[in-house]
């Protein structure tokens, strides 16, 4: 058997119109059979877009006060699992079967909080019909990109990233795991016009001014924690406090190998700096304004 990291890397391919890998299609009927219940949270993003900054952002306000054993035992990404994930055996895989449908499927907490990095057209329609409560986290296309880059080098589960060059250019080309960026934060942010139970979250807000965030989240999501209570959540959702912390920092995930990349890389905004060059970010705003034609949306590249 081969060793965790020695995986072969999985092979791209397009999916109902959008690029993916059998790690997010191999349970695809069940996944979009899912039965949501009408007080399931769901946290949606594009990959790489502070999925796991609101996760324990949502954990921490529902249970932190409750089950505080919960954040001192359970990794992350098992308390707010991911719906479309599967990972099942085959003689050259080393990683444990798994599959995030059934993870949720056996919950026992309420109310139920689990993410989904799936474009808007292609969340299963239970989630419609309970009207769940939505919260959509958006992250500015030139930094996500950079982030995505650096998260291929150490994820099992993505096709080998190449050099930066070639990965901004499919970047543009939207052949990324998930699809092209512009129609996934676009695709939710239409939804949002029309579906009141949206809550739509730029991460550079959050870096911004987490407080004023979280009152946002809190409102939309009907909670009311004590000033103590909320002071708590900010301090544990620091970069720093995350980073330290092997509860949400990715340490114990296996499928990553952190040595290469942490998973809890920067965290902030406008690393693309570092990354693009003159002509590669020119080329790329050019492109960009091609894409993005919807003028109500707006991504800051600096804060
Ligand atoms: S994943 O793999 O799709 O679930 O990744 P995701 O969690 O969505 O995004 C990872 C990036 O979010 C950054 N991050 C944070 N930034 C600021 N503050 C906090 N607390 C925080 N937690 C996670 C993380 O570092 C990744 O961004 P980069 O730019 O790579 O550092």
């Amino acid at each position: 058997m081969l060793r965790q990291m020695e995986q072969p890397r999985p092979k791209l391919f397009d999916f109902h119109g959008v690029s993916m890998t059998k790690y997010f299609t191999d349970n695809w009927d069940n996944v979009q059979n899912f039965k949501a219940r009408p007080d399931d949270i769901l946290l949606a993003t594009y990959p790489k877009a502070g999925s796991t900054w609101v996760s324990h952002i949502l954990d921490l306000l529902h249970f932190g006060q409750t089950s505080p054993e919960r954040q001192t035992s359970i990794p992350i990404y098992e308390r707010v699992p991911m719906l479309e994930i599967s990972i099942t055996t085959s003689p050259s895989t080393a990683l444990p079967v798994y599959n995030g449908k059934d993870h949720i499927d056996q919950l026992t907490i309420s109310p139920r909080i689990f993410k989904t990095h799936l474009p808007v057209q292609l969340l299963p329609k239970s989630f419609w019909e309970q009207n769940c409560k939505i919260v959509y986290v958006a992250r500015n296309a030139k930094d996500n990109a950079v982030s995505y880059f650096h998260f291929g080098h150490i994820s099992m589960l993505q096709p080998e990233p190449g050099d930066w060059s070639s990965f901004l250019q499919r970047f543009m080309e939207g052949k990324m795991v998930f699809g092209p960026w512009y129609d996934h934060v676009t695709g939710w942010w239409e939804k949002k016009q029309t579906h009141s139970k949206i809550h739509y979250m730029f991460y550079e807000d959050l870096i911004e001014d987490t407080g004023r965030e979280i009152d946002r989240l809190c409102s939309f999501l009907g909670l009311s924690p004590s000033a103590e209570q909320k002071q708590t959540v900010i301090r544990e959702v620091q970069f720093d406090s995350m980073k330290k912390n092997k509860m949400t920092n990715y340490s114990t995930a296996l499928k990553m190998d952190g040595k290469v990349s942490p998973f809890m890389r920067k965290g902030k905004v406008a690393d693309w700096k570092n990354h693009f060059t003159v002509a590669q970010s020119e080329q790329y705003d050019e492109d960009y304004k091609k894409k993005m034609k919807n003028p109500t949306l707006h991504f800051r590249t600096e804060v």
